[in-house]
């Protein structure tokens, strides 16, 4: 008996725009109309790679632009079979960040997007990514940044941008993340739905 495949969902958006909420809330909202549902965040700071990234973000340890982008993508790749053995259990993936953000802080930081990509190529492709807005006066209005690297406006300004050039409208959906939870919640679980019916029978696809 074939089981009907589950969805690739990724989130994605400047700091402060409510991913991980967000990631949160679909889970348990798509648990609780009857569709398995897993989170899932990147970077994964439990593997040996996940600590080393931890390390950098935390600003306890260096690493050039290049070797700190490899190792996010190599913890993407750590990755790619547990999450196509899920899915293909039928179970949906909301992930908190993905190759996106990867190529986005790197082409931020000044490496070439073309570069940034390579290494993504061949990871699962998402069938659908939730990209959070905010105009940057309501980013800026949000509770402080921490402490972490990159936690910074003129920085996240540029991420933005990086982003804005990665949206492909085939399987990219901007929302407006500028209102209330709930709001936010529901406009994303109408988009999941939607792909998760769409998508249960085709075949997985790969980046880029
Ligand atoms: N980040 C995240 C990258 O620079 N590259 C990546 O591939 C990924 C997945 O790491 F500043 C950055 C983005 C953010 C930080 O923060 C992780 P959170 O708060 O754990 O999402």
């Amino acid at each position: 008996m074939s089981t009907t495949r589950g969805a690739l969902i990724v989130l994605e958006g400047v700091d402060r725009s409510g991913k991980t909420t967000q990631c949160k809330n679909l889970v348990e909202w798509l648990s609780k109309s009857g569709k398995k549902a897993k989170y899932i965040n990147f970077p994964d700071r439990s593997t040996d790679c996940g600590s080393l990234i931890d390390k950098f973000l935390t600003n306890n340890q260096e690493f050039n632009d290049e070797t700190i982008h490899l190792l996010f993508s190599l913890n993407r790749w750590e990755s790619k079979s547990k999450m196509e053995k899920l899915l293909k259990e039928g179970i949906t993936l909301v992930v908190d960040r993905y190759s996106y953000s990867g190529v986005a802080y790197s082409a931020a930081k000044g490496l070439s997007y073309d570069w940034c990509k390579n290494p993504e190529v061949g990871l699962l492709k998402p069938d659908l990514v939730l990209y959070l807005t905010l105009t940057c006066e309501a980013m800026l209005s949000r509770k402080g940044f921490g402490n972490e690297r990159y936690e910074n406006k003129e920085f996240q300004k540029k991420v933005r941008e990086c982003f804005e050039k990665l949206y492909d409208s085939s399987y990219w959906q901007n929302v407006d993340a500028n209102r209330s939870e709930m709001d936010l919640t529901q406009v994303l679980a109408k988009y999941a739905d939607e792909t998760i019916l769409s998508m249960s029978n085709k075949p997985l696809k790969l980046l880029w």
